[in-house]
């Protein structure tokens, strides 16, 4: 069970600190982030001020032993300073431009073919989800991979909670829109917002993930904050972040991707160490912040789990 601790605006002696008091405990933090003894609180992301995540006293939570890693967890210094997030800009180090998300209030609409639409607060759906801890593997389309513990709960708990029609085949996803916020949504030659998809199928295989948390912690705003989903047997671009609405749907959602460049980007994008990229060969990865190169796997190594998804599907585009 978790235990929730108070939220940050029950607590008001936190406003009430000093700044003295503050400057001589990130004097310290900084000494000791220095000496390599705070893996994670420090790493200079939060600014000074900031107001703590009001989930944070939901973390860490349990690991479930059942998904393993043929690697090391990358660790957080790595993938908390490269990541994909188009809407704070198309290079990698846009992790100080993220924190200017504002993710309280933050609401997921869940809507379409289902039983129960509704707009749900975060913080009202991570209490009614049973959150587990996951180590899984995450391949990018650009041939770099990491492994990361998520914290969250199966995608398939969330289509429970919606209630899907018998006539619902797809989830299609949306990220915010809000360019003041995210500068990369004022370049409009994009499709704007980020949309992603998967079939009702694929959302309900055990491996489906809806991630809310990270190293033990809320996600941090450049991992897309407060809710993303995690899908490791596909390109990660699949994975879409900062989620504000699930429709159910009878027709198959275009993606992001796919609607900028759809002979490069499909709708299924499995991973396939066979089938190259224009751009980028696939055989391979750079595993983030080592020298490391691995051999990709099919399905990034999740075929146990996921090949059966797609026995039937032979004439459709599956690996990119
Ligand atoms: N909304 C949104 N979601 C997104 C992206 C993005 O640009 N915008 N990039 C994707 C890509 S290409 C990858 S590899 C992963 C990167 O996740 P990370 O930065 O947490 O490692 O997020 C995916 N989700
Ligand atoms: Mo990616």
């Amino acid at each position: 069970m978790n235990i929730l601790k108070k939220r940050s605006w029950e607590l008001p002696e936190r406003e009430a600190t000093p700044e003295a008091v503050f400057m001589n405990r990130r004097q310290i933090l900084a000494g000791l982030a220095g000496a390599g003894a705070l893996m994670g609180t420090g790493l200079g992301i939060r600014p000074a001020f900031a107001e703590e995540d009001p989930s944070a006293g939901l973390y860490p939570v349990k690991r479930n032993e059942t998904f393993t890693l043929d690697r090391d967890v990358t660790p957080e210094e790595f993938t908390a300073k490269y990541n994909n997030f188009y809407e704070f800009g198309t290079h990698k180090q846009i992790w100080p431009a993220a924190q200017e998300l504002k993710i309280r209030p933050w609401t997921v609409v869940l809507d379409g073919m289902i039983d129960n639409p509704q707009e749900i607060g975060i913080d009202d759906l991570l209490a009614k989800m049973p959150l587990e801890e996951r180590l899984y593997r995450h391949r990018c389309v650009e041939a770099w991979s990491m492994a990361v513990p998520w914290s969250g709960f199966a995608l398939a708990e969330l289509v429970k909670l919606a209630g899907p029609q018998s006539g619902a085949k797809y989830l299609r996803f949306e990220t915010f829109l809000d360019p003041s916020v995210a500068s990369g949504q004022k370049q409009s030659w994009y499709p704007w917002p980020y949309v992603e998809g998967l079939t009702l199928e694929e959302a309900t295989n055990e491996l489906a993930f809806i991630a809310t948390g990270v190293y033990g912690k809320p996600l941090a705003k450049q991992y897309g904050a407060p809710i993303r989903l995690v899908v490791p047997w596909k390109y990660g671009f699949k994975s879409i972040k900062s989620i504000v609405k699930i429709s159910f749907t009878d027709e198959r959602p275009v993606s992001f991707w796919e609607e900028i460049q759809s002979s490069e980007y499909g709708f299924w994008a499995n991973v396939n160490p066979s089938v190259p990229h224009r751009r980028w060969p696939q055989s391979s990865e750079r595993l983030l912040g080592t020298d490391e190169r691995r051999n990709t796997l099919l399905y990034n190594g999740y075929e146990e789990q996921v090949a059966g998804l797609y026995k039937d599907l032979g004439n459709e585009r599956l690996f990119m």
